[in-house]
């Protein structure tokens, strides 16, 4: 009895502070308490599953993962919204109403940019949730659902049956707070807040979802069995009364009012908790509703009013690059600063080179500014006829900002790159791919603890891997004495791997880790690799010429060979282990040609490599032999005219026997 009572003192305690803290924005209790006292219940509950209540607060945690969504099909459909674009339209729709129903009262709300969701009540007790889909059927995500808090588990004098709608949105806050974590852990950001939303709220895990800060904003009454409402305004209020969070609302008759409100509610995104992409106005009498009906798609009684995105000239007053994690060179304007859609913007993207190019975009020009997708403002155009005297385009720099190395476009041409091996900005992701199962496979050095490496500045290069000391490695961990040691034994282990793994870990654009074997059993070491001629990388089979310039280029930066360099003090292996003992073809350019039947290209080409042999794709003087096969055309005629001797397949076999 004693913890039964306690355990329902807990619930309420918790789920009245939930209430006050997402609902009504003002907390009751600290979050430290907050977890203390859900702890304290989670015990219990555990202790005596038997009295666990379907509205614990604790169930908002996040329970077992599902492998797929179920369908759900709305019993009440989850109408859309016809959109206008223009005060112009928004009137015609609005004056249409009051012209054949005069005094009509519509309600004003703000457009919450987010998701569609029914959620379903038996009883008062919470028992699906589901997106809205195509409006008839959607997914049930019932669990992500509850892991929101301020979505009511348990309704106190609701009625049998109750579907309510509302929008599912991810607070500004909640959604940079997320993007930062995506960052730091190397992962792809979210565009805005809606996608984040979306992704989070179909996560099959809900524990994910939980972690994710959404909230919910309730704006309609699908169903409410034995309960009538005369108006929007009274459905609304009878949201209220049972917990759930409404979304704010303004009723008015007049067009002026409307109007006002609309500007008034644009005026405020600022101070919002969460990004909105318009208004919506409905007819507040729901008798009216019926008698307006719906075309084959929308209510003929609701609106959203879409704000245009606001355009404001502002000036460049800098050009500064940002380096990428993959090296890319992301040029930024910082611009005068200016009030764009709620929000001061005091730089804008201005992606690559080309696109500054294409507008002429130049430091000290007027331009026009305008927020896209919500998010990051962009640069419309420039307006000439204000660019001061003595300007001059915009290119991006040769060396990387960060690292001084020489910057390159990237193979498709749109972006610019640091080349720099030991570049600070490409350091963690470089590492990570050093030490990666394919590369040089050091377990143990995970995202955390090369990131607290970089934070300790004990890596500055992966070369760095190798000097680390045991006592350095014991810092990261309060009792790391075994942890430190076992890392400390793989890496050193990984330094006798193969030099084919190496030769992937360094990192070179387009040498992945099948190159990687090639080049390392074509030239049998590092030092081979590192001297051989843009030509000779060519010759390699499966090596083309943007690969082989790649490599190249890779090894004629310092910053490069300075990484080899430290990395041959440390005593990684540089040498192949497919030792090549028979060298018979040492010296010799072999070129295939026609249909081969008895071999591939692929596996004679292995071989002859193997024995220190080259193949090329051209018959030239320096040609040694031409294996022909099937229809051979103009090489083997090419091979004949230089007197070069001719293999049939039979014969290279008994060559290499
Ligand atoms: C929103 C929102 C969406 C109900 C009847 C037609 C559309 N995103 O904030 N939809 C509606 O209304 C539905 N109202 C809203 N406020």
């Amino acid at each position: 009895m004693e913890i039964q009572k306690r355990m329902e003192e807990l619930t309420s305690i918790l789920n009245e502070a939930n209430h006050r803290y997402y609902d009504l924005d003002d907390p009751v209790l600290q979050d430290f308490e907050y977890d203390r006292l859900l702890r304290e219940l989670e015990d219990l509950e555990q202790a005596h599953p038997e009295l666990a209540k379907p509205d614990s607060p604790t169930k908002r945690v996040g329970g077992q993962a599902l492998s797929k969504f179920e369908k759900v099909t709305h019993p009440v459909p989850l109408m859309s919204l016809q959109d206008v674009f223009s005060k112009e339209e928004l009137n015609e729709f609005l004056e249409k109403i009051l012209t054949g129903y005069p005094g009509t009262e519509f309600s004003v709300e703000p457009k919450i940019d987010g998701l569609s969701v029914a959620l379903e009540y038996e009883n008062g007790l919470f028992v699906r949730g589901a997106t809205r889909g195509d409006g008839v059927e959607g997914e049930d995500v019932t669990e992500n659902l509850k892991t929101i808090r301020s979505i009511p588990l348990v309704l106190e004098n609701a009625p049998a049956r109750l579907i309510v709608r509302g929008e599912v949105f991810m607070p500004k806050r909640s959604f940079h707070r997320l993007n930062e974590e995506q960052e730091k852990l190397g992962k792809p950001l979210f565009a805005n807040p809606r996608n984040a939303a979306a992704g989070s709220l179909r996560q099959l895990d809900p524990k994910i979802a939980a972690k994710r800060g959404l909230d919910i904003y309730m704006f309609n009454v699908q169903l409410a069995e034995g309960v009538e409402f005369t108006t929007h305004r009274e459905s609304l209020e009878f949201l209220k009364d049972l917990k759930f969070k409404v979304l704010p609302y303004w009723i008015y008759s007049s067009v002026n009012d409307i109007d006002v409100r609309i500007d008034a509610i644009n005026d405020s995104r600022e101070e919002l908790t969460c990004d909105i992409d318009g208004a919506v106005v409905k007819v507040n009498d729901l008798a009216l509703r019926d008698r307006l009906g719906a075309t084959a798609k929308f209510p003929r009684w609701a609106a959203a009013y879409k704000y245009p995105p606001e355009i404001k000239p502002t000036v460049v007053e800098d050009i500064v690059v940002q380096v990428g994690r993959t090296g890319v060179l992301t040029p930024k304007a910082v611009v005068r600063p200016v009030r764009l859609a709620g929000t001061t913007v005091t730089n804008a993207t201005l992606h690559n080179q080309d696109f500054i190019t294409d507008r002429d975009i130049r430091i000290g020009d007027t331009v026009r500014i305008r927020k896209a997708g919500e998010i990051i403002p962009e640069i419309l155009d420039v307006d000439f006829s204000k660019r001061p005297e003595g300007t001059s385009p915009y290119v991006l720099p040769g060396k990387c900002p960060v690292c001084g190395a020489d910057t390159a476009r990237d193979e498709d041409g749109a972006f610019l790159r640091c080349t720099g091996a030991e570049c600070p900005a490409q350091l963690s992701r470089n590492i990570a791919h050093f030490v990666s199962r394919d590369a040089m496979d050091i377990e143990g050095l995970g995202s955390a603890i090369v990131e607290a490496l970089i934070e300790k500045n004990l890596l500055k290069s992966p070369a760095d891997i190798y000097y680390l000391t045991l006592e350095e490695l014991k810092s990261l961990w309060q009792k790391g004495g075994k942890a430190a040691q076992k890392l400390l034994d793989a890496i050193e282990a990984s330094k006798a791997q193969d030099v084919s793994r190496l030769i992937y870990a360094l990192g070179i654009r387009q040498v992945g880790a099948k190159t990687g074997k090639v080049l390392a059993s074509h030239f049998g070491s590092m030092d081979a690799l590192m001297q051989a001629t843009v030509e000779e990388l060519t010759a390699v089979s499966d090596v083309g010429a943007v690969t082989a310039q790649a490599i190249r280029d890779w090894f004629d930066q310092p910053q490069s060979i300075h990484m080899v360099e430290r990395l041959r003090q440390a005593g990684v292996n540089f040498e192949s282990k497919r030792v090549v003992s028979d060298t018979r073809f040492a010296g010799k350019v072999f070129v295939l040609t026609g249909a081969l039947s008895k071999f591939t290209r692929e596996e004679a080409s292995e071989k002859i490599e193997l024995l220190g042999g080259k193949v090329s794709g051209s018959v030239s003087k320096k040609t040694s032999f031409v294996i022909v096969g099937e229809n051979a055309g103009s090489k083997e005629r090419k091979a004949r005219e230089l007197g070069i001797p001719i293999l049939s397949e039979d014969d290279f076999l008994e060559m290499i026997q």
